[in-house]
């Protein structure tokens, strides 16, 4: 079990060194930060309603304090560098150190008070996505409130009325902060632990930024050709892998904050999807799938038994989302033996790529530029997996404590059970070949 205080000690997250004076932040909350990109274990609720907690993919969840039964929490939005596989880095913005900021997890009933301190160079404000609120709540700038300028503090309070999976991002220069990576996840419980219950309860956001090869900042004025696709800002290899017991019921919730939708496919295993922005579907509602759709702006749960173990893919359908950075200039030579031409060419055009030739030339033996992703990246126990960005592995495994979501390693798969290389005879032609006529 995790206690709240190994999750401040052993997780890298720090209490934040105040850059304002220490006189006028002493009636805020204290700032929790990190500066780490990896996913830190749940936080188990120190105080009020209890709550079986979610794991935020490549992510962490914000500590609050409660004060005359309100729980509060100090949202800092701020530039940020967060590593979105090894080997690349990304100037963001975000909130307290990382893009997307930090899980809020509040209980059904709860009433919240959030302080956001602007750090950033522009004015902004903090929009609740899906929630039921007053409407001088709601965050949009110049609608609901007057925007909130660099170096301001705003208070947002509301009650959280309905349980389900929300998100925030800002509602001022929108094509700017969600484009640098101004979002995160917001998940309210159920008031009664038992109604929807899941063993593992997994969350995160759908983002994608345009970064150009040998650059750190995205560009803001894209509005579909990104070429960085993301889980939760981290590319395949970088992305954590989602863990369960064999048998567990497994929850994993999605927000989509990029420009276009995404076929979300699980490997292996028939999903339900229990949740959408409006809340938990009806039981009759739902009907068995392997892929689901999430569109813009929408978030989805879905739910599972974890029937099979293995290592299982879990990634969008959209080819070209599982793939990074320089794939999106790569020109097609299929057919031609093209090794020694593409060094060639490589050595006059840096970054030079050519398709059809895996694995030489999309393994990148060839010299990549600063801070850039080979297009596909990762290597598993049979050799390299071609798959990048929106991409995981759901390891269900038959021997695992409940509250482990340390990665157990790749597969040992039982013996007789993998697909194997045929070494007989071919079998007999039944047609004369065509050139022998
Ligand atoms: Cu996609």
């Amino acid at each position: 079990m995790f206690t709240r205080r190994r999750f401040f000690s052993g997780a890298g997250l720090a209490v934040a060194a105040a850059a304002t004076a220490k006189s006028a932040l002493a009636a805020l909350p204290e700032i929790v930060s990190t500066d780490s990109s990896a996913m830190q274990p749940p936080l188990l609720p120190p105080n009020g309603h209890p709550y079986h907690p979610v794991a935020t993919l490549n992510g962490w969840t914000l500590p609050w304090r409660m004060r005359n039964g309100i729980k509060e929490f100090h949202l800092v939005a701020e530039p940020v560098i967060r590593e979105i596989s090894p080997g690349m880095k990304a100037h963001l913005w975000g909130y307290n150190g990382q893009s997307p900021g930090p899980t809020i997890e509040v209980v059904e009933g709860d009433r919240v008070r959030i302080f956001v301190t602007n750090r950033l160079s522009e004015h902004t404000s903090v929009h609740w996505h899906g929630q039921r609120l007053p409407n001088g709540m709601d965050g949009v700038a110049g609608l609901n409130q007057p925007s909130i300028k660099p170096g301001q503090t705003y208070v947002y309070e509301f009650v959280a009325q309905r349980a389900g999976t929300f998100m925030y991002h800002p509602h001022a220069d929108e094509t700017t902060q969600i484009a640098m990576g101004m979002m995160g996840s917001w998940v309210t419980h159920h008031k009664d632990p038992k109604l929807m219950p899941a063993d593992r309860d997994y969350v995160f956001l759908l983002n994608a930024y345009d970064i150009s090869p040998g650059s750190y900042t995205p560009k803001v004025s894209t509005m579909l050709d990104f070429n960085v696709w993301t889980f939760n800002s981290r590319a395949f290899p970088g992305t954590a892998p989602m863990v369960a017991r064999l048998g567990e019921r497994v929850r994993i919730r999605v927000g989509n904050l990029t420009m276009t939708n995404h076929p979300i496919h699980l490997h292996g295993h028939e999903f339900v999807v229990a949740g959408t922005d409006g809340g938990w579907t009806s039981p009759g509602s739902r009907w068995p799938e392997v892929t689901t759709d999430i569109a813009v702006g929408q978030m989805r749960a879905i739910e599972f038994t974890a029937a099979a173990p293995g290592d299982w893919a879990f990634h969008c359908h959209k080819s070209h989302h599982t793939m990074n950075g320089m794939s999106h200039n790569v020109p097609n030579a299929l057919g031609a033996a093209q090794d020694a031409l593409a060094r060639q060419i490589a050595a006059l055009v840096p970054g030079y790529m050519n398709a059809g030739n895996a694995p030489s030339a999309m393994h990148m033996d060839m010299p990549l530029p600063e801070n850039t992703l080979p297009m596909m990246t990762g290597s598993g126990r049979y050799g390299d997996i071609d798959m990048g960005g929106m991409f995981t592995v759901m390891k269900i495994r038959e021997k695992l404590a409940r509250e482990d979501y340390r990665d157990p390693g790749w597969y040992n798969a039982p013996a007789g059970s993998v697909a194997y290389l045929w070494e007989g005879e071919p079998p007999p032609a039944e047609r004369e070949p065509r050139d022998s006529r």
